[in-house]
């Protein structure tokens, strides 16, 4: 399956409505539009310029860009964490995805409910940290007091996780996420088997008004975001919304009057698949292709995404650089200045590769 990003936030801060919005995005790919699993759940292409200059030099029409999943999670109440009602299983919903798009209202509208009269976007933020906080403090105290009965049964293993996890409910006590805990990986590998939600990666969206997207509150959010290490896009919901509907010819029109060439909803998707720390490597077999991959992985790993039979009989992988092809234009070229690199299952991919995989089944 592909990677997912859950789109969380209080109600009335405009998550379905940039749900919607990405539904009907004003990606290039024409021919891969949005896909709806589920009513609250599409996958999105993410729009790729590499993607569609190596189809122009190579000559290769209709190229497959690679996706995201995108979910609409239903909103959060504060208490969430103490399992009321529907708080508990929007927590539920959090802990299946790969990354957490946190929507915070910066947008003033007095007919749209707020829980509170004031707009104040860090105090918003805040209480939804709290309840995923409190949630993954209350699962590590239930493991911490599994594995002391463990480590009372002789269990030796069982003392050094309890170690782990107690730095990581003194971390979260102080009001801080997981994913910026500093721990060995291994102990981070741990800490992924607990099914824990401020482990995953964050993106703070500022749904603004149109017009006025760069007022205080929205500079705070965003200073918010980079003091935690979190990614940050700003956005304008209920605009983002209306381009969508519009149909096709209009829709470029619009986006170019109003002088937006890259719509806030291809920033989201681009900005998302940051956060998610994936990168892209392309095929050209039979047709031009892109792929996603975690950062660090292995040409193995990448030829597994194509098919097992490449995994198999993986044999080498042949690789040269998107830069590269802009700058001689040509594969031949390319050869000619022995850009054309042949690699092995254990060589790192890098972001903006073209690949082609051997080997024998
Ligand atoms: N003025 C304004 N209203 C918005 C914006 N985004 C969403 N809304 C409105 O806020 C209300 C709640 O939005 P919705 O997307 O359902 O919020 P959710 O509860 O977070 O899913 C709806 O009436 C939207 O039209 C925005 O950017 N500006
Ligand atoms: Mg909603």
């Amino acid at each position: 399956m592909g990677f997912n990003c859950g789109i969380i936030g209080l109600p009335n801060v405009g998550k379905s409505t940039i749900f919607n919005a990405l539904s009907g995005a004003t990606v290039p790919m024409d021919n891969y539009p949005f896909c709806t699993i589920e009513p609250n759940r599409g996958v999105v292409p993410v729009p790729d310029e590499r993607l569609l200059r190596i189809a122009e030099l190579l000559q290769k029409p209709d190229p497959i860009p690679t996706r995201i999943e995108f979910y609409d999670v239903a909103g959060l109440v504060k208490g969430a964490s103490e399992g009321e009602g529907l708080g508990n299983k929007f927590l539920g919903h959090i802990r299946d995805v790969d990354a957490v798009v946190h929507v915070v209202r910066c947008f003033h509208d007095s007919d749209v409910a707020h829980i509170a009269k004031d707009p104040d976007p860090i105090r918003d933020i805040e209480i939804v940290k709290t309840e995923l906080l409190l949630s993954d403090i209350e699962i590590l105290e239930r493991a911490k007091k599994r594995l002391e009965r463990n480590s009372k049964g002789g269990d030796k293993g069982a003392a050094s996780k309890v170690n782990i996890i107690e730095s990581s409910i003194k971390h979260l006590n102080s009001g801080r996420l997981l994913k910026d805990l500093d721990i060995e990986d291994e102990d981070k590998r741990l800490l992924r088997e607990y099914g824990l939600i401020s482990i995953k990666p964050v993106l703070y969206c500022a749904n603004v008004d149109e017009g006025n997207s760069s007022s205080d509150e929205v500079r705070k959010v965003e200073n918010y975001a980079n003091n935690e290490h979190s990614g940050f896009v700003k956005i304008s919901g209920k605009l983002e919304e209306e381009i969508s509907e519009l149909p096709k010819e209009e829709k470029k029109e619009f986006l170019l009057e109003m002088g937006i060439g890259d719509s806030g909803l291809d920033r989201l998707i681009r900005v998302s698949y940051q956060t998610l720390e994936l990168i892209t490597f392309y095929t050209t077999a039979t047709k031009l292709q892109a792929w996603t991959l975690h950062q660090g992985a292995s040409a193995l790993e990448a030829s597994a995404k194509i098919h097992s039979d490449f995994e198999k009989g993986f044999i080498k992988a042949s690789v040269y650089h998107y830069n590269d092809l802009i700058t001689e234009g040509s594969e031949a070229h390319l050869k000619e200045k022995g850009k054309l690199r042949s690699e092995g299952k254990e060589y790192i991919v890098q972001d903006g590769d073209v690949i082609r995989f051997i080997f024998n089944v």
